[in-house]
């Protein structure tokens, strides 16, 4: 591999002089960024031409991964990671006295996601394109991504978020494949002259999908594969003519439409809203993709029928379902297809991916909307739904229960995760408990009725991103020690376990953990303004904020811990920084609120002399994927404490053992994994399993009070929500957090995330967790087998699986080596 240290340096300086007519020195810090991104961009450009070309020429089949999220957090860093220039260009910078790392922070983090769902898409597309397969992400180019949120006086405040706003320099614009949308109005049938109904859907309204392409640059392969998001344009300008034909009103809600349809992602994780511009934008960037697709493929292939071998669409949750019923239309609209022929095709296509069993996340959508906005694909669906309550009726005579728990529509309401099953050949959840929860519990009629498209993927994480740019300093150690072949084959990680029992390497590890650490210190310190110890142990949750998390329960235990110390002030206790980040929905009350109590709790703790720099509790503001980078290799403690069957993988808990953090955490989603790899030596696992939580659902939950009666530690702590321990001027600030653990009305809705009934194990585990800090060389060595262990979490791993499995694409190998410069 080739880098021209000079050129690239010349390139900078003239793209700074192009761009701005400015010299370096002249040149501010966004400037650079973006006269550095394009001549990056320029190399990127050059694989980018080079692997489509090879794809034109090899016509491999092509995986549309279909997603409202794309949470890809900042490109540059990355695709330097990936084109193996980073440290030659970081030099070269330094030549120019500008330093890398400042540069990077000059990019917005494209935050097109929520959290889990939408960095898994994004990790996905690091490993489709590293693994040589050829693959498109599919999305929208929201204006404004996941909101900034600020911190004003302990409250979360939500800031739009114009990552647009200096222009965003790894996008291209291509108008050339721009596509018209069609909303509303109704749709008109006649017979033709060969006996075939017509569809024509007539007084709609229409809007253009532009798209926008983004570069996936594969690690060291020189495939770049393309992201492509939709913005959306009004079809036409509104023009006199229009307003002469009385049309001024059409024109005017036309160009509404295209205007509102993308601006904002809707920030909910794990929750339908039911909006009717979230199903806009659904069916939006899924009629775009769907016939940007189809037109591909007859560019250069002639018959549709065997569209299925050379196209995969995979459904990432329920939201792009919608493709199902698009992909008919365009089949049997377009192309003149039977209906026969588009389903066997459509279902041979599609594929969905279940990522949550929360029943406030299953998408419904009342057919009066559903209808309205899309007339000619709720015809689909009924017919859809129409032949499969026969197939229903076949399989179970008179069972007319198994209509009501499985039909497509019923009840007035479109259910997407429905459609999804029957219009796709595979299901799979996102963990192996998720999946046996689906198998079992959720989906279970589904699952009896049609076992064979059910399968498991567990979740993974791309090591490019989450170690060896986030972690230089544990990435180099450990390619001193084992090579450099993790960085494309994670389980070769598996051969640190011989350095587990070695003291220097331990040592080495305990000190790249705390200068980590020390650099987190530095971020809070700018941040938050509260000074923290780098040798206190890093105690860390970060992700977003819902009650099934339980941030909540790990706050309640830190007003335990500090009760603790007030009580006994000389007590042997190890100092422990515990470090929160996470977003709220926007109307999400409890969850706002227990941003609230963690801020109000820090500020007690952190000001109480008693306490003497011994709990420090620090919330990171706006937590995005560019600082969980720094925080996740800070990581000693992973806090992964989600009521057991709720959470249905979690990503972060392997980002944590990737970097050398312990979990502490329930037999929930993937942590089941995480310890069966490393051991359950090697991390501390509490409370109910998903067995006992489900039990107790399935008859009528259980009862807090009980445990609220009998255990004084938590009634102390309790009480201390409602007696204005932690808010003086309004006592009763906290009383809505209270009364969700303590409903005294129904039992069967109290608590329902089981904080009370886990809440001793917790602190049990907490407590183990400390005993075993103490003894700092078995840390030592307990962190370096989760390093070890972590090789099963790749998205690598998890890509081959959806390969052998789902997809079965042939890779793309390039003819020539990828060049770095011209
Ligand atoms: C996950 C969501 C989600 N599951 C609805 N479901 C959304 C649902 O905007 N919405 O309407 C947005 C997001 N997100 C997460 O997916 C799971 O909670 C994690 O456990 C999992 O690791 C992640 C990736 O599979």
């Amino acid at each position: 591999m080739k880098f021209d240290k000079e050129l690239f340096k010349g390139t900078v300086l003239n793209n700074i002089k192009t761009l701005y007519r400015r010299t370096l020195e002249e040149a501010t810090e966004q400037q650079i960024f973006q006269a550095v991104s394009y001549a990056i961009k320029d190399v990127v450009v050059d694989n980018w031409m080079a692997t489509q070309k090879e794809y034109e020429k090899k016509d491999p089949k092509i995986v549309y991964y279909m997603s409202m999220e794309f949470l890809m957090g900042r490109a540059l860093g990355n695709n330097l990671i990936n084109l193996r220039a980073y440290k030659e260009v970081a030099e070269a910078l330094d030549e120019l006295g500008v330093d890398l790392n400042l540069v990077e922070d000059q990019e917005p983090d494209p935050a097109l996601g929520n959290g889990g769902l939408g960095r898994l898409a994004a990790c996905f597309l690091d490993s489709l394109a590293t693994l040589n397969y050829a693959a498109y992400g599919c999305g929208i180019r929201y204006r404004y991504g996941m909101f900034r949120q600020e911190i004003r006086d302990g409250y979360q405040v939500e800031v739009p978020d114009n990552w647009l706003a200096d222009g965003y320099p790894f996008e291209l614009r291509r108008p050339e494949y721009a596509k018209e949308v069609k909303f509303g109005g109704w749709v008109s049938s006649y017979v033709d002259e060969n006996g075939r109904t017509i569809f024509k859907q007539e007084g709609y309204q229409s809007v253009q999908a532009v798209p926008y392409d983004m570069p996936i640059v594969g690690y060291g392969n020189g495939i770049v594969n393309t992201l492509r998001i939709w913005d959306a344009q009004p079809v036409e300008c509104f023009s006199l003519d229009s307003f002469d034909k009385g049309d001024y009103q059409k024109a005017v809600e036309q160009e509404n439409l295209a205007r509102n349809i993308v601006e904002v992602l809707y920030p909910n994780d794990n929750h339908y809203a039911g909006k009717e511009l979230r199903l806009k934008q659904q069916y939006f960037f899924i009629s775009a993709s769907v016939q940007e697709a189809v037109d591909k493929y007859m560019r250069t292939h002639t018959d549709l029928h065997k569209f299925h071998e050379k196209v995969a669409f995979q459904l990432n949750d329920t939201h792009p379902t919608v493709a199902v019923a698009e992909l008919m239309r365009v089949l049997m609209d377009d192309h003149d297809l039977s209906w026969d022929e588009a389903w066997e095709i459509t279902c041979k296509t599609c594929a969905y991916t279940n990522h949550t069993i929360m029943s406030e996340a299953l998408e419904k959508w009342p057919i009066e909307l559903f209808s309205r906005l899309l007339p000619r694909i709720y015809q689909i669906v009924e017919e859809i739904n129409r032949r499969f309550v026969l197939r229903i009726q076949q399989m179970y005579p008179g069972n007319q229960e198994k209509i009501r728990k499985m039909a497509i529509i019923y009840d007035g309401q479109v259910k997407m995760a429905h459609l999804a099953i029957v219009g796709g050949h595979s299901v799979n959840g996102v963990a192996r408990l998720h999946t046996e929860i689906l198998e079992k519990q959720e989906l279970r009629d589904f699952y009896e009725m049609m076992p064979e498209k059910f399968n498991n993927k567990t979740n993974g994480i791309t090591q490019r991103r989450f170690l060896l740019h986030a972690n230089p300093l544990l990435a180099d150690w450990v390619t001193d020690h084992v090579g450099d072949e993790w960085i494309t084959d994670l389980p070769a990680l598996s051969r640190l376990r011989i350095y587990a029992d070695d003291e220097k390497a331990q040592q080495e590890f305990m000190n790249i953990k705390y200068q980590n650490k020390v650099r987190l210190a530095k971020y809070i310190r700018e941040h938050n303004g509260i000074e923290v110890d780098p040798r206190s142990i890093f105690d860390v949750q970060v992700k977003r904020l819902h009650e099934y998390k339980r941030q909540l329960m790990n706050i309640l235990h830190i007003m335990y811990l500090y009760n603790e110390l007030k009580d006994h002030p000389d007590m042997d206790f190890y100092p422990r920084t515990f470090i929160f980040g996470a977003k709220a929905a926007a109307g999400y009350r409890n969850a706002k609120l227990t941003i609230k109590l963690i801020n109000s709790v820090a500020d007690v703790i952190n000001n109480d002399p008693v306490v003497d720099g011994r709990i420090k509790v620090v919330f990171i503001e706006n937590y995005r994927v560019s600082n969980a980078e720094w925080i996740f290799a800070a990581a000693d403690v992973s806090e992964q404490i989600s009521t057991a069957s709720k959470e249905a993988s979690g990503t972060g808990n392997m980002k944590f053992m990737l970097n050398g953090a312990l979990t502490l955490g329930t037999m929930d989603g993937a942590n089941v994994e995480i310890v069966e790899e490393v051991g359950k030596k090697n991390a501390f696992i509490f409370g109910l399993s998903a067995e006992q939580v489900i039990q107790y659902e399935n008859y009528g939950g259980y009862n807090p009070m009980d445990i609220f009666n009998n255990d004084q530690d938590i009634r102390r702590v309790l009480m201390q929500l409602i007696n204005g321990t932690y808010s003086p001027q309004d006592p009763e600030l906290f009383r809505p957090l209270y009364n969700s653990l303590l409903n005294t009305q129904d039992t069967a809705k109290a608590d329902t995330y089981f904080i009370l009934a886990d809440f001793k194990s917790y602190a049990e585990a907490q407590r183990r967790v400390e005993a075993a800090y103490k003894d700092e060389k078995n840390w030592a060595k307990s962190a370096l087998l989760n390093v070890a262990c972590a090789g099963k979490f790749s998205s690598d791993r998890t890509i081959e699986e959806y390969e052998r499995d789902i997809w079965h694409q042939e890779k793309v190998i390039l003819p020539s080596k990828p060049e770095l410069s011209k």
